[in-house]
C-alpha cells in the first residue's frame, strides 16, 4: 500500500547497494546464528525483534547507555565499510546493533534517540524490506518517502534524514537482520 503524502527524498538519506559480498553476507550470518539475541523491550513492551548491542548499549527505560560486549573482530571489517560510507572515522561508531526481524516483526515510526551521534549507518543481510520515512513540513502537510533496502546493502542517516525525519520498517515477509552502527552524541 502506497503511503499518504507529498514524496520527498530525505536530504542526508544515502542508499549503496552491494557493501558486502553474498560470501561475506554468509559468514556473517553465519556468526549471527550462534549469537544470543534477546527481545527489545520498549517500555516494559517486548518487541518482535530481536537485538544483541555491541560496544555501547542502550536502555529504553532509563534512557542512558549500558555497559556490554566490546565489538567483535569479525564486525570490524564491516564497521570500515559502513563508517566508510557515512564519511566519519570507524572508531566513531561506538555501537554495532545486531538486530533479527523474524517473518511479520517490524521497527515502529520512530527518530535514533539523541544519546546517539550525527550519523547512523545501517546494513541489511538475508532479506529485503522496505525504509519508509515521514515528516511533517511547515504547514502541516505529510511528506513521505520508501527506500527498499537490499541484502548487502546500507544506507546513512545524516543531516535532515537523521533528525527532521522518522522511519520505520513493514512487516519483513523472511528473516531479516541488520547491524547498526553508532556514534555517540558526547563524542562525534
Ligand atoms: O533494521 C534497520 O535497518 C533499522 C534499525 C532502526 O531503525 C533502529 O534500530 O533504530
Amino acid at each position: 500500500m502506497a503511503m499518504r503524502g507529498v514524496v520527498e527524498r530525505p536530504s542526508g538519506l544515502l542508499y549503496r547497494d552491494g557493501l558486502i559480498s553474498p560470501d561475506e553476507e554468509s559468514a556473517l550470518l553465519g556468526r549471527f546464528s550462534q549469537l544470543e539475541m534477546s527481545p527489545l523491550v520498549l517500555h516494559g513492551v517486548p518487541s518482535r525483534r530481536l537485538t544483541r548491542a555491541f560496544g555501547v548499549g542502550y536502555d529504553f527505560d532509563t534512557r542512558g547507555t549500558t555497559e556490554v560486549d566490546p565489538i567483535p573482530e569479525y564486525l570490524l571489517e564491516l564497521r570500515d565499510r559502513a563508517a566508510e560510507l557515512g564519511g566519519a572515522p570507524s572508531e566513531s561508531f561506538e555501537e554495532a546493533l545486531v538486530t533479527l526481524y523474524p517473518p511479520g516483526a517490524t521497527i515502529s515510526w520512530h527518530r535514533d534517540v539523541p544519546t546517539f551521534g550525527r550519523i547512523v549507518v545501517g546494513v541489511s543481510l538475508a532479506s529485503s524490506c522496505v525504509m519508509r520515512f515521514q515528516r511533517t513540513a511547515a504547514g502541516g502537510e505529510r511528506r513521505v518517502f520508501e527506500q527498499p533496502l537490499l541484502p548487502r546493502s546500507a544506507y546513512v542517516l545524516a543531516g535532515a534524514a537523521r533528525w527532521a525525519w522518522q522511519h520505520s520498517i513493514r512487516a519483513v515477509r523472511e528473516e531479516r537482520w541488520s547491524v547498526t552502527f553508532r556514534q555517540l552524541a558526547e563524542r562525534s
